[in-house]
């Protein structure tokens, strides 16, 4: 299933990075599209569910919005 995220503060590939990293800590399955330049994420899984993603970005310091 496919989510996608608008992540306004995900401005750099650092940002990409820590980003990945969360979503593939708890969802190792996640196809993980991000560009910082667009602010837009999307995010691939059987795993993942929305809101466990936002939850973790929001713990990695970061204001993900579902759209
Ligand atoms: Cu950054």
């Amino acid at each position: 299933m496919k989510k996608e995220f608008l992540v306004p503060d995900m401005t750099c590939g650092h940002c990409v990075k820590m980003i990945t990293q969360a979503i593939h800590e708890f969802a190792p399955d996640a196809v993980i599209h991000a560009d910082p330049k667009t602010h837009w994420l999307t995010v691939e899984s059987e795993q993942a569910d929305p809101q466990t993603i936002i939850m973790k970005l929001q713990a990695a310091g970061y204001s993900p919005q579902q759209v």
